[in-house]
């Protein structure tokens, strides 16, 4: 795995040089009043929709909703809710599409994963690289719902390696068409979808070499040769259409390649960098009603003459869902924010998101059944349900585990090439002078005097001061890593993770520090008591993990661990049994 370099444009990039960007993240956006305006209508019209038709409870137990479902909700527009109003959509930046998929989710976890393959992978490859003529045939139907989109990437064979996918298209002898062959696993909407984001492999000539590269293409049915299987039974997110799909030698027209052949694996990699947002949203609402339901039964239930809520335990599992969904808030909204200024590196920031929204939420759904205890348990009650859906969405959209790997390794490519360039000049001395100065200098000076936060509130002054004395740390492990294991880190899956867990809780706590400080700005310290504690109480917590982060990466049990593995891995089983010893 690698990833571009640049960390002139990126937040989290530049954390790995120890710089901190602060234009990127001060002051905390804002939605434009219009942009709000809309959202707050949609979202009334949301509520309604939820309480009036959804059968949250019986669709997961018949393992479908009704069809018509589907339509009701493009009714509403909300299948359009990205694409340009001249083609029909209501055209809402990220910021306001991730507040809506917030909204969807919170009444169900199958009708969000339904509109958000459509919109927030289904058809974005049209949004992000569709030329002007795919744009206007296809969006308008997409956004009206005439359409339902479907992402296909994942096949049996290729789920985390994206790039080992295995359908093929070929150029037929007329040059008009691809012909295409293969099949696409588990794909969402496959069911009920019309247009297909399809991911195949082409033969593209490179130097005048052949090569295989991925490219995107998009199918509209009916076309001779698709296929789709039955609806999967799953855990969870279970009235949504998760299916087969099946290409035999389907004739795909030239004009329906995407972004030009060769391209479809950047064009995979920007679309889901866009969808793992619409999920990170989705995980706040969840979190959302969790903290809803536990209050209530915090409030009303009794135990040895006190409301349970009284109990200190009970009350760390509320604050801590209520803490982590603030921050997780504050990371999806600055994300979408640098989204929509459209200059700027968001990847490593959306999958950071990603991650710790789909943990939250996790624990969560988990904390609420514990707080709810036996009813928890029970079908009469939502929350096992809640729970059952809010499992995917680790795994979905790039597994967590894959996503630590890029955010460590995404971070640490710019300075592994630095270093390197760095190792170059010294075995060249007098051409690479000028990358050794520039180079030294800038360690020494993050080392003895940190990058300074300017912009954050006084009063979070200490704060602020532990992010700049991790960024400089930071930096200077990413050095000791790549000087240790060199390209090697590729492989060093336990440091990759230490190395993610670290960026994803700076981000989380940059994130916090800019929007509690436009809360104090805006509303005074007293007012903003209560985001205070937020961040204080975050950073206490985040500040022992990154810590033990940092300090384990020397002293670690990584090696009896990876012992234990391989061995387990040998004798296939469990081995202990406390009557056969
Ligand atoms: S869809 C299926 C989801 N599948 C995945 O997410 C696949 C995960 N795998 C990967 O992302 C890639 O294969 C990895 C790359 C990262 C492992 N942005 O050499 P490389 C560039 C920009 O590292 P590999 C689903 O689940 C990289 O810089 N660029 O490649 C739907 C490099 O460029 P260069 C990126 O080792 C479910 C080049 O690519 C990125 O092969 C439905 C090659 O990179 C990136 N991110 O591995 C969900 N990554 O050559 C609906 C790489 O220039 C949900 N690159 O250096 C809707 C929500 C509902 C709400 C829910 C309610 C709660």
């Amino acid at each position: 795995m690698s990833a571009a370099s640049n960390n002139e444009n990126s937040f989290m990039k530049s954390l790995f040089f120890g710089q901190i960007r602060e234009e990127f993240i001060f002051p905390y956006p804002k939605a434009k009043p219009e942009t709000a305006e809309t959202v707050s209508m949609i979202i009334d019209t949301i509520d309604k929709f939820g309480k009036d038709v959804v059968k949250a409870a019986e669709w997961d137990e018949n393992h479908e909703m009704p069809r018509e479902v589907v339509q009701m909700m493009a009714d509403m527009g909300l299948t359009g809710l990205a694409v340009p109003e001249e083609l029909g959509g209501l055209g809402l930046p990220q910021s306001g599409y991730a507040r809506v998929m917030q909204q969807i989710a919170s009444h169900d976890g199958s009708l969000a994963v339904t509109l958000g393959a459509h919109q927030s992978i289904g058809y974005k490859a049209l949004l992000l690289f569709g030329n002007e003529e795919q744009r206007k045939r296809f969006l308008p139907r997409l956004a009206s719902g005439e359409l339902i989109a479907a992402f296909c990437l994942t096949e049996p064979t290729s789920g985390s390696d994206a790039a080992s996918i295995q359908t093929k298209a070929e150029l037929s002898a007329d040059g008009k068409h691809y012909i295409l062959t293969g099949n696409k696993l588990w794909i969402t909407n496959g069911g009920i979808a019309g247009f297909f984001t399809v991911f195949a492999k082409t033969e593209v000539v490179e130097n005048g070499e052949k090569k295989e590269k991925v490219t995107c293409f998009a199918v509209e049915l009916p076309s001779e040769g698709v296929s789709i299987g039955p609806s999967e039974h799953k855990l969870g997110i279970r009235a949504s259409w998760t299916n087969a799909v099946y290409f035999d030698k389907v004739k795909v027209p030239v004009e329906n390649i995407i972004g030009g052949v060769g391209y479809g694996f950047k064009i995979a990699m920007g679309i889901l960098n866009h969808g793992r947002l619409g999920l990170a949203a989705g995980c706040v609402g969840v979190t959302k009603n969790c903290i809803k339901a536990s209050v209530e039964h915090a409030n009303e239930r009794v135990q040895f003459k006190k409301k349970i809520g009284e109990f200190g335990m009970i009350k760390e599992k509320i604050a801590r869902m209520i803490m982590n969904n603030y921050v997780a808030e504050s990371m999806v909204y600055m994300t979408t924010s640098l989204i929509d200024r459209g200059d700027v590196d968001y990847s490593m920031e959306s999958a950071a998101a990603k991650v710790f929204c789909t943990e939250m939420a996790w624990e969560a759904v988990d904390e609420n059944i514990q707080i709810w205890a036996g009813n928890g348990f029970m079908k009469e009650y939502p929350y096992e349900r809640w729970l059952r859906d809010a499992r995917i969405n680790r795994i979905f959209e790039g597994t967590n585990e894959i996503l630590r790997a890029f955010v460590a390794l995404s971070g640490m490519q710019g300075p592994g090439q630095e270093l390197s360039g760095l190792a170059k000049a010294i075995q060249h001395p007098l051409k690479g002078l000028g990358i050794v100065t520039e180079y030294a200098t800038r360690k020494v000076k993050q080392n003895v005097f940190g990058e300074n936060i300017t912009q954050s509130h006084p009063r979070l002054k200490k704060l602020a001061g532990s992010l700049e004395e991790y960024t400089v740390e930071l930096s200077a492990q990413v050095e000791v890593l790549l000087k240790r294991h060199g390209k090697e880190i590729h492989l060093k899956q336990f440091a990759q993770k230490r190395i993610a867990d670290i960026a994803i809780d700076l981000y989380a706590m940059f994130c916090t520090l800019s929007r509690v400080t436009q809360a104090i700005e805006e509303k005074g310290e007293e007012k903003a008591s209560m985001e205070i504690a937020i961040a204080e109480a975050f950073f206490m917590r985040a500040n022992r993990r990154v810590k033990s982060n940092f300090r384990s990466m020397d002293r670690n049990e990584d090696e009896m661990m990876k012992f234990i593995a391989e061995k387990a891995y040998e004798d296939g089983c469990y081995t202990f049994d406390y009557f056969n010893k």
